[in-house]
């Protein structure tokens, strides 16, 4: 499988993202999912819930934004089509036509996706990796898996979806480093303003000193 453009695979899978310099946050004794934004009433999946819905394996790489691959991962969980179709869809306000969904971890991180990317077949609510339950540096319990998109909309630790009608309040606006709405990794869709071969050098510069900080807050948990 060819790497998309501007990618460079790594050996193995590196903790990475923008919460670095912190521990991966515990894992709650009984973790749940809210599902709240354009529904009638929240409701709250837990565990047992998300068990009982249908399961999917899916080998796919994983391509962050920064520029590194890592390749040939096996995920397994339940499609999001499948949760939405089974469990959001229900649960909306009548007439309701969902646009953007936010999706956020127990860290406080948020990614905004195009319900349409969300929806697409290879999106999963992943909680195992190469066979394995999640570990806490890959997001314990379940994390968004969506290998067609960059690293950042594949949110750990995942605790809450959000369903919209309308583009969501955007805090990343006015960030040099605004990310792209929708990040697609084949058409390279890195910088939400400035073209992918514009930022791929500067992204590049920046994955060692974020791998550091990632190198320091696992140690903090291991301690
Ligand atoms: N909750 C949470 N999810 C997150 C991040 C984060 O800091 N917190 N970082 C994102 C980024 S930028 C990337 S590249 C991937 C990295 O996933 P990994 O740590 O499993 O390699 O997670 C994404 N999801
Ligand atoms: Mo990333």
């Amino acid at each position: 499988m060819p790497l998309p453009p501007g990618q460079r695979a790594v050996e193995g899978f590196p903790r990475f993202g923008t919460h670095l310099h912190h521990p991966p946050p515990p894992v709650p004794e009984h973790p749940v999912i809210e599902i709240d934004g354009a529904v009638t009433a929240p409701v709250t999946l837990s565990e047992t819930d998300l068990a009982q819905l249908p399961r999917q394996r899916m080998e796919a790489d994983f391509h962050c934004v920064a520029g590194w691959s890592a390749t040939g991962l096996v995920w397994e969980g339940t499609p999001f089509t499948t949760f939405y179709r089974l469990r959001v869809e229900p649960a909306l306000r009548p007439g309701a036509t969902i646009s953007h969904v936010v999706f956020e971890g127990l860290d406080g991180y948020q990614s905004v996706v195009l319900l349409e990317d969300a929806l697409a077949d290879d999106v999963l609510i992943a909680d195992r990796l190469d066979g394995q339950p999640l570990n806490s540096d890959h997001g314990a319990p379940v994390r968004l898996v969506s290998p067609r998109q960059y690293g950042f909309v594949n949110t750990k630790h995942l605790c809450r979806i959000e369903f919209h009608t309308s583009p969501p309040a955007d805090p990343d606006k006015w960030s040099p480093l605004a990310a792209h709405r929708r990040a697609r990794v084949w058409e390279e869709e890195r910088h939400r303003y400035l073209p992918a071969r514009v930022v791929r050098p500067i992204y590049h510069r920046l994955i060692g000193p974020i791998r550091a900080l990632s190198a320091r807050g696992s140690e903090k948990r291991a301690r």
